[in-house]
C-alpha cells in the first residue's frame, strides 16, 4: 500500500501516526514534491493528501476514512476502545478537531504571510479556535491519553492539531501559548510525549516545518 502523504499536513499526519503505532508500514509519496498535479488528479479528484492507494489500485481518500479503513483491515492493536461510549467520544473528538479546530486553524495558515493578511479574519480565527479548545478541555480528563489509557484514533486526530495550535501565535507574532488557558488540554499535552510514536510524528511535522521557513 502507498500513502501520498506530506509531513507538515495535520491531516496526513494523523494517518502516518496510526500506521506508526501500529507498526505498518507503508511507502510514502509526496504528490505535491514527486508526482504531476494531473497524474494526482487522475488518482483523486479531491488532489488533498493523505490518500491512500492499496496495491490492486483501489484509492480512498480523507484522514478520518482512511484511519477507519485501516483499524479494520490492521484490527491490532486497537485504536478504538471496546467500549461503545468510550468508541463514540473518540469519534466525537476526532469531529470537534476536523469541524471545530482545523477550520480556524486552516484560515490562519492562509494568512500567515503579513502582506496578504485579512486582521478581520485573524481575529475571528483565533476566537473560534480558543472557544474550540475550550470545548476539547471539555473532553479530556488531564491525562496522557484523549481516551482510556492507550494511544486511540483521537490521540491520532488531536496531535497534529495541537501542534498547529502551539505554533500558530508566534507566527503573528504573539508570544502565547492557546493551551495555558486549559488545564486538561496543557495535562494531555504533557502525558502524550510518554508515547515513543507521538514523538516520532511530532520530529516529522517540526522539520518539515522549519524547512518551509
Ligand atoms: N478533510 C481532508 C483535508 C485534507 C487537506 O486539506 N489536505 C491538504 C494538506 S493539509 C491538501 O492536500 N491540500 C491541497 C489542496 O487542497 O489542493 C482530510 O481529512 O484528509
Amino acid at each position: 500500500m502507498k500513502l501520498y502523504n506530506n509531513d507538515l499536513s495535520p491531516f496526513s499526519a494523523r494517518v502516518r501516526l496510526m500506521l506508526y503505532a501500529k507498526g505498518i508500514d507503508m511507502e510514502m509519496v509526496d504528490p505535491f514534491a514527486d508526482l504531476e498535479p494531473d497524474v494526482f488528479k487522475a488518482l483523486t479528484p479531491l488532489g488533498k493528501v493523505p490518500t491512500l492507494e492499496t496495491d490492486d489500485g483501489w484509492v480512498l481518500p480523507e484522514s478520518e476514512t482512511i484511519c477507519e479503513y485501516l483499524e479494520e483491515i490492521y484490527p491490532e492493536p486497537s485504536m478504538l476502545p471496546a467500549d461503545p461510549r468510550e468508541r463514540a467520544k473518540v469519534r466525537l473528538l476526532g469531529r470537534l478537531g476536523d469541524l471545530y479546530m482545523l477550520a480556524p486553524l486552516t484560515t490562519l495558515f492562509g494568512n500567515i504571510d503579513p502582506s496578504q493578511r485579512d486582521h478581520d479574519k485573524v481575529v475571528a480565527a483565533f476566537t473560534d479556535l480558543k472557544k474550540s479548545l475550550g470545548w476539547l478541555d471539555h473532553y479530556l480528563d488531564g491525562s496522557g491519553h484523549a481516551v482510556g489509557d492507550s494511544l486511540t484514533l483521537a490521540d491520532c486526530a488531536l496531535v497534529p492539531i495541537l501542534f498547529f495550535v502551539r505554533k500558530m501565535p508566534e507566527l503573528f507574532g504573539k508570544s502565547v501559548c492557546l493551551l495555558d488557558a486549559h488545564p486538561n488540554a496543557t495535562g494531555y499535552w504533557k502525558g502524550i510525549f510518554d508515547e515513543p510514536v507521538v514523538n516520532r510524528v511530532y520530529e516529522e511535522m517540526d522539520s518539515a516545518m522549519k524547512g518551509t521557513r
